[in-house]
């Protein structure tokens, strides 16, 4: 039986690896921080009471910023294979803790390596950092030729994010080369889901869509709307953390769908999923997005017909979209649109979703969420 362990495994990307192990017949070890309130929402339903039979799924309270308590989960479980997904993972929310940043995302992958090199598991242990598109910064000449971001295009972070993570991306590659250690960097663009954190701008805007459509929610506040990210789904992308850590020798691939789109359209991809169809006004801070026309029967089937009869003339011509520039970063990264040619060829790595098939998923998911549970606290959210 292979043994992992995964840090950040109460986040995102960490609930669906550890899904995809299970179902490969690891024994899964993760990683979690310990909270004044339960954070284990996404990984509930793996848990086995350990009282009652052998588990193959064991967490373990520990921190990116401590190395003892790495050095000893580690040690205790001789892992196979870690995956380093722990991180302070919002680019905008790095502004305000830069320092803590640089300790958990940049220091925090030398304090993994350095305990499998400690414990002499390096020929041993392999591992996967979590790289990121954001070590491109989206500068628009340093696209190769076809006009993407590959594994040769040279990297420009835009935020303290970006350059904590362009730390762990070198001593990652540092300690392959100086160690001879089968140590990987995937560098991943945006992947969402219905698990995305709700301050992450899709699924701030699929479940304000889903609150609006369903009457409980009057307006969404956003950013940049021409921002463009290359958006895939979560199931996918740890599909291919996997398949990194599966080859005959240690290497960094891009992950991505090779297709951009901005913000604005993924709103209008989102709205239209609930049958309302937006148009918007104006520029920067006085742009609005303005309900154009509802499909009728496509609106009803989704809300039903008393909450239709409800919000139907209300939603006429109101502007649902507004701009709140206290969502701008200081520094921005306008378009990232990675070429996934060598995880596709080397990997076999093939991607199930598209952007639509994402957003469909994420609003459906949003609508019965919202439905059963919503009660105003979305307003609240920042980010
Ligand atoms: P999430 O924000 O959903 O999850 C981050 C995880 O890291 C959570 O489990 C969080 O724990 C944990 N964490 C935060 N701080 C620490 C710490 N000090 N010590 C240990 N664990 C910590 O991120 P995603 O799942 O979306 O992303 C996974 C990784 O991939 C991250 O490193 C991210 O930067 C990177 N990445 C993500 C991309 C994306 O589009 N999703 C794209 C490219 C890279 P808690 O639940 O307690 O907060
Ligand atoms: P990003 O994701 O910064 O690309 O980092 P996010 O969804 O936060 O922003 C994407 C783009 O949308 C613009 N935007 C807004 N963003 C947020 N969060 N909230 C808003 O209201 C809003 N309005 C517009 C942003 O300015 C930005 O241009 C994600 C994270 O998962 C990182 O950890 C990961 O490394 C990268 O993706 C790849």
């Amino acid at each position: 039986m292979k043994v992992a362990l995964i840090t950040g495994i109460t986040g995102q990307d960490g609930s669906y690896l550890a899904e995809l192990l299970l179902s490969k017949g690891y024994m899964v070890h993760g990683i979690k921080r310990r909270s004044s309130s339960f954070n284990t929402q996404r990984i509930d339903h793996l848990y086995i009471d350990q009282h009652e039979q052998h588990v193959n799924f064991k967490l373990h309270y520990g921190d990116l910023t401590d190395s003892t308590n790495l050095i000893r989960i580690i040690q205790e479980i001789q892992p196979d294979e870690i995956y380093n997904l722990g991180a302070m993972s919002h680019v905008k929310v790095s502004f305000d803790s830069p320092e803590y940043v640089g300790n958990v995302d940049g220091l925090g992958t030398l304090r993994i390596l350095e305990a499998v090199r400690i414990l002499g598991l390096e020929k041993k242990t392999r591992i996967y950092q979590a790289s990121t598109s954001e070590l491109y910064g989206g500068l628009e000449e340093n696209k190769n030729a076809a006009g993407f971001y590959d594994e040769q295009s040279p990297f420009y972070p835009r935020s303290p994010y970006g350059v904590a993570k362009i730390y762990g991306f070198w001593i990652t590659k540092n300690y392959r080369e100086a160690y001879d250690m089968y140590a990987c960097n995937g560098i991943l663009f945006n992947h969402e889901s219905p698990r995305r954190g709700e301050t992450f701008v899709t699924r701030k805007i699929t479940m304000a869509t889903a609150a609006i459509a369903l009457g409980k929610q009057e307006t969404l506040y956003l950013g940049n709307l021409n921002a463009l990210r290359d958006w895939g789904h979560a199931k996918d992308y740890v599909e291919a953390m996997w398949r990194i850590l599966q080859q005959d020798k240690a290497e960094d691939y891009v992950i991505a769908t090779g297709v951009t789109t901005s913000i604005r359209d993924f709103v209008r991809m989102s709205f239209a999923e609930v049958g309302i169809t937006l148009r918007f006004e104006g520029e920067a801070e006085n742009e609005v997005g303005i309900v154009e026309s509802i499909d009728e029967a496509k609106y009803r089937a989704i809300v039903g017909d008393e909450v239709a009869n409800q919000c139907i003339s209300k939603l006429a011509n109101k502007p649902v979209i507004k701009v709140d520039p206290k969502y701008y970063r200081p520094t921005e990264v306008d378009l990232l649109i990675g070429d996934p040619t060598k995880s596709k060829t080397q990997l076999g790595w093939n991607p199930e979703y598209d952007v639509e098939a994402l957003c469909a998923e994420m609003i459906k998911s949003d609508l019965q969420l919202v439905k059963t549970n919503y009660n105003g606290q979305l307003e609240h959210i920042v980010g």
